[in-house]
């Protein structure tokens, strides 16, 4: 690229920047978004603006098996914040999240917004990935940014990845009454989790027994002092919602009283610090793998027996870090 049109491109960016940081328009938000998908080494000389966070924005996660109702309650927990006058984007950590029909380009959303002050992002992430980044770095941008509440959907329950909420301010579960035995399965995962359990579905003739096996499975469960609430929900005609949003502000405001909000945020930055890093490593050890003839020898030599598997490894490993160094 000639030098004039690095700065060309280089202005271009930064009134796109700009434009999404001042004017807030969904267009502008959805393209840096596009750029922090690509490639965000690339952002590098704007980190300082797209990732200063905002202390008053709200970073919540809603988690919940395929088919619990997520995105049906999240349609409704919006018109209920935008009831009471605050912005809310939404990160769904799920291409198969749509959102009242917003339809697919590829795996991206066509950018649609309920109205100025709500946003919209579907992403998927591939499965082996501990901490799925790029939708990390898209939540901070859009406290960046200045949404009053980010909501991150994640089917986390049967999958191991629900690394995620680890990061947020506070964790809703959503439940579905399932059958007697079920609910022995789901005590080993996400029932740890919840800041708030929503039981939704409850027009189904199956609440009322899954709502007292629930309420047993949690008896006595007190995390940081809070014991969750459960609240029912039925998320078609959205009755229960406003509990919802009334449950998860009790919770932020005693998190914010007792420093546990902070201790969350806290931990929170010092995951995307070490994770990202942890990533960034990782991507280098693969390009070493995927590109260094020498690699590929040794591996061979090891599959044709000429070297046992860990004088494979230890080889690998030493040619590694003299990559590095000659990096
Ligand atoms: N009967 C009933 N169905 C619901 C309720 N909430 C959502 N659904 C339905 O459950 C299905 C999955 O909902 P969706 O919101 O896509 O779930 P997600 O995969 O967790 O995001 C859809 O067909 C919804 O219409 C509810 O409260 N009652
Ligand atoms: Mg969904």
């Amino acid at each position: 690229m000639k030098h004039s049109d690095k700065r060309r491109e280089a202005l271009r960016l930064s009134n796109l920047i700009d434009k999404a940081l001042n004017a807030k328009d969904a267009m502008s938000i959805s393209k840096v978004i596009t750029l922090i998908e690509e490639d965000p080494g690339k952002l590098r000389k704007y980190f300082d603006r797209l990732f200063t966070g905002n202390s008053s924005s709200f970073v919540i996660g809603i988690t919940g098996a395929p088919g619990v109702g997520k995105s049906s309650l999240i349609n409704h927990m919006i018109k209920v914040l935008r009831k009471r006058g605050f912005s809310v984007a939404v990160v769904a950590v799920d291409p198969s999240s749509p959102y009242s029909g917003g339809s697919f380009l590829g795996n991206r959303v066509r950018v649609r917004t309920l109205d100025e002050r709500t946003f919209f992002r579907s992403m998927s992430t591939p499965p082996e990935e501990p901490l799925p980044w790029k939708a990390v770095l898209t939540m901070e941008f859009l406290c960046t940014v200045g949404f009053d509440y980010v909501l991150i959907e994640h089917p986390g329950a049967g999958q191991v990845n629900v690394k995620i909420m680890d990061l947020v301010d506070a964790v809703v579960v959503i439940l579905q009454p399932l059958m007697g035995d079920d609910i022995q399965a789901l005590k080993a995962g996400i029932m740890e989790i919840g800041d708030v359990y929503v039981l939704n579905k409850s027009d189904l003739p199956q609440t009322e027994l899954f709502a007292m096996q629930l309420k047993l499975a949690l008896e006595g469960v007190k995390r940081n002092g809070w014991v969750p609430p459960i609240i029912r929900t039925n998320s078609i005609n959205g009755d229960g919602v406003e509990g919802v949003v009334e449950a998860i502000n009790d919770f932020l405001s005693y998190a914010r009283d007792t420093g546990l909000l902070d201790a969350r945020r806290r931990r929170r930055r010092e995951i995307e610090t070490v994770e990202i890093a942890r990533t960034l490593i990782k991507e280098v050890y693969d390009n070493f793998l995927k590109t260094a003839p020498e690699a590929r020898r040794v591996i061979n030599e090891v599959l044709e027996g000429g070297r046992d598997f860990l004088t494979g490894a230890y080889e690998l490993y030493e040619m590694f870090l003299n990559y590095l160094r000659k990096m």
